[in-house]
C-alpha cells in the first residue's frame, strides 16, 4: 500500500506498507526516514528531536548528500553535503511490484536556484525498493554540454541497541582518512566505537557488516569504492540542536559514498549509479537465531 501524507506544517511524505516492510520517504530530499522490516526493530535511526519541516535537514534515515559530500571544496558559504537533501524532489513512480516489494522513483532536476550554486544541468534519480531488503540506487545524469564532477553519499544512519557492543566488519586492512585528526591510517581488524569516529575509507571491498547484540546488518554496494563511518560521540552530539545528548549511543552511520578520489567525473550525456543494498540477519524481535 502506498499512501501520500502531509503533516499539519506542510511536510509531505509517502508511507509504504507491504507484507515485508514499512517505510516513510519525504519528498524533501528524497529522504527515506523510516524503514522497518516485519518482525524486526527499525533499521534506520531517526533523531527524536529531528526537524520534519520544510527547509530543514532531517537528522537520521538516509540523507542524500549530492553533488558534493562534506564541505564544498572551494566555497565555505555553500551548504555542507550539497543541496539535494534540502530540495523538493518529484515523485516519478510508486508501485507495488508484488505483495512483498514496493518501488518508488524520485527525481530532482536542475533549476534556476540550483544553477546559482552549482552551474550544471543534471538529472538525479533515486530508486528506493522496500522489501525484505532495502535497496537504493542514486543515478546522476549529466544533461550539460560540459563535464562535471560529483561526490555523494547515501548517508545511512543505522539504529543500534548499544554502541558499546557494536562492531563493524569488512574494513580490515583498508586505508582511511580520519577526518577528526586529519591523519591517514590502515584499519586493523574490526571497527569498534568508543570515541568520536569520522572516517573516509578508501578502496572498500563491499559487502561490509554492522553487528550488535540483536542482529547483523549487511551492506552491499556498487558504483562505490569508498565508505564513511561516523559517530559524533558525546561532545558533538551535545552540540547538535537536533540530537538528544545520549543519541550517540543508539546510532551509527555507515555511508555508501563517492568521496575523496572516488568522486565521479561525468561527460555530457554520461550517467553514474551509486547503489546500496541492505539486509538483516540473525534476529526475530530481539532474539538471536542460532
Ligand atoms: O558523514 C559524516 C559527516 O560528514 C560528519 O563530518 C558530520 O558532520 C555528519 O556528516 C553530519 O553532517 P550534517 O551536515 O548533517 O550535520
Amino acid at each position: 500500500m502506498i499512501e501520500h501524507k502531509t503533516f499539519a506544517n506542510g511536510f509531505r511524505y509517502i508511507e509504504i506498507s507491504n507484507n515485508a516492510a514499512h517505510a516513510k520517504i519525504a519528498l524533501q530530499g528524497g529522504h527515506l526516514f523510516h524503514f522497518e522490516a516485519v518482525n524486526q526493530p527499525p533499521l534506520l535511526w531517526l533523531s527524536k528531536t529531528s526537524f520534519l519541516e520544510t527547509g530543514k535537514a532531517i537528522r537520521g534515515g538516509v540523507p542524500i548528500c549530492w553533488p558534493w559530500f562534506g564541505k564544498h571544496p572551494t566555497d565555505n558559504t555553500l551548504p555542507q553535503h550539497g543541496f539535494a537533501r534540502n530540495s523538493d524532489w518529484h515523485l516519478l513512480t510508486a508501485e507495488d511490484i508484488d505483495a512483498h516489494t514496493t518501488k518508488v522513483v524520485l527525481q530532482l532536476q536542475y533549476s534556476v536556484e540550483s544553477l546559482k550554486i552549482w552551474p550544471h544541468a543534471f538529472e538525479l534519480l533515486l530508486a528506493i525498493t522496500v522489501g525484505e531488503h532495502l535497496s537504493m540506487a542514486l543515478t546522476t545524469r549529466n544533461c550539460d554540454n560540459q563535464e562535471f564532477t560529483i561526490t555523494a553519499a547515501l548517508h545511512s544512519y543505522f539504529a543500534v541497541e548499544d554502541i558499546s557492543t557494536v562492531s563493524v566488519s569488512g574494513f580490515a586492512d583498508t586505508s582511511y582518512l580520519d577526518t577528526v585528526t586529519g591523519e591517514e591510517h590502515i584499519q586493523q581488524g574490526i571497527i569498534t566505537i568508543d570515541q568520536e569516529v569520522d572516517r573516509i575509507y578508501r578502496q572498500v571491498a563491499y559487502p561490509v557488516s554492522l553487528h550488535d547484540q540483536r542482529r547483523a546488518v549487511d551492506i552491499d554496494a556498487s558504483g562505490s569504492t569508498s565508505a564513511v563511518v561516523w559517530n559524533p560521540w558525546v561532545e558533538k552530539c551535545h552540540a547538535m540542536a537536533d540530537m538528544e545528548d545520549d543519541s550517540y549511543k543508539t546510532m551509527l552511520c555507515i555511508e555508501t559514498t563517492n568521496a575523496l578520489e572516488d568522486g565521479r567525473r561525468l561527460s555530457p550525456g554520461q550517467e553514474h549509479t551509486l547503489t546500496s543494498d541492505i539486509s538483516c540477519s540473525g534476529i526475530v524481535m530481539g532474539r538471536v537465531i542460532l
